[in-house]
């Protein structure tokens, strides 16, 4: 009995504080209770460590294979010796710190909108609701082209333009500088991904020729609610392939394949984060899972993350890859284009939508 009144004691507690934090916080943050994270620190082995270094000892096969496992288990993995020069990665997590440092009028100049979605934003929702965090966006190729509506019978296109802070000084070049080297390292990736899937290490090239890849710098500003806000709610990447670089504060997490409990990614030195996107489960027809994935904050430390997220052309229609689908193994999705498919998933990024932003799952035959 005396047990009962403690945990319902303990019960109204949580409530009372959970209003209180409310209170301090704009309601637009708070997440619905089923998606609110549990902040007990849980130790998870599994997300598979990489090396990419191919030493003369490596067999190509044996890191193809790594990849292709990595891949259908989890959707995500982390890479070391990438290639990635290590001091430009220390570089990019300093010249995002001093960015995010300025004044919000300085980080306002380039501040990013539904016209002009690259620049500085500190709203961004995720699934409706709003995300603890601010980020800077910035295309790789620059200008990029997109179409101008969703709407399959609007032809009209629009040219989307980086917006460049002047200050701090350097930050352009360095930004530039680190995206070229991840670049690399992405295309690399698909490769040894094309190869996984039994296909020709060149097969995914022609679709990146103007590719709509972008780059973007995340802070995450220290919550006094964290168990009731995300840093990025609950969501898969649209593109083939995310890269993200993380400092050692931690927050990521995965939604583990096998029973759905939410994993962190553990912060490793000089690792990046790989996880593929929902093109690359289109592509290979499910055999890889985009995975659902969060980040959760804390009330002490403020985090960075810098992901680059590697799109195609806006021309591009995915669909299963011919050489992987067959009577036994039929097309599980529709094919559907993608700048037009990317131009309606950003506009729920701007405001709160009644209903869920278009999804993959929109095009899957049933
Ligand atoms: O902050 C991270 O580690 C990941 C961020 C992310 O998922 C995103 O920006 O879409």
């Amino acid at each position: 009995m005396q047990a009962f009144y403690i945990r319902n004691f303990n019960i109204i507690i949580i409530i009372i504080i959970n209003l209180i934090s409310m209170g301090e916080v704009d309601q637009a943050f708070i997440q619905s209770i089923e998606h609110r994270p549990n902040l007990d620190t849980i130790e998870i082995e599994g997300i598979p460590l990489i090396d990419l270094s191919l030493s003369h000892t490596t067999d190509i096969n044996v890191l193809v294979s790594k990849i292709g496992t990595a891949c259908k288990n989890w959707g995500f993995f982390q890479v070391i010796n990438h290639g990635v020069p290590l001091e430009l990665l220390e570089k990019i997590k300093v010249a995002a710190k001093a960015f995010f440092d300025q004044t919000m009028e300085e980080k306002r100049k380039v501040k990013r909108d539904e016209v002009n979605p690259m620049g500085y934003y500190e709203s961004e929702h995720t699934k409706n609701v709003r995300d603890w965090k601010e980020v800077f966006d910035f295309l790789i190729k620059d200008p990029s082209f997109l179409p101008a509506s969703p709407e399959l019978e609007d032809d009209e296109m629009r040219t989307l333009s980086n917006q460049w802070p002047e200050n701090p000084p350097q930050f352009r070049e360095v930004c530039q500088e680190y995206a070229r080297e991840v670049e690399k390292l992405g295309y690399k990736l698909l490769e040894l991904i094309s190869l996984s899937l039994g296909l020709p290490s060149n097969r995914f090239n022609g679709y990146f020729e103007d590719q709509l890849s972008r780059m973007r710098l995340n802070h995450y500003p220290p919550c006094p609610c964290p168990e009731l806000a995300l840093g990025v709610g609950r969501h898969k990447d649209a593109g083939a392939l995310t890269i993200v670089a993380q400092d050692d504060v931690g927050g990521l997490q995965v939604k583990r394949k096998s029973d759905g409990v939410w994993a962190p990614v553990k912060p490793t030195s000089n690792a990046l984060v790989i996880n593929v996107g929902d093109i690359v489960q289109v592509w290979s027809n499910e055999a890889y899972e985009s995975v659902e994935h969060r980040v959760v904050v804390n009330s002490e430390r403020e985090r960075f993350s810098i992901p680059i997220f590697i799109f195609p052309s806006h021309y591009v229609m995915v669909k299963p890859l011919e050489e992987l689908v067959n009577e036994g193994n039929p097309p599980k999705y529709k094919p559907y284009n993608f700048g037009k498919f990317n131009v309606a998933r950003n506009r729920s990024n701007y405001k709160k939508l009644e209903v869920q932003n278009i999804q993959i799952s929109d095009f899957k035959i049933i």
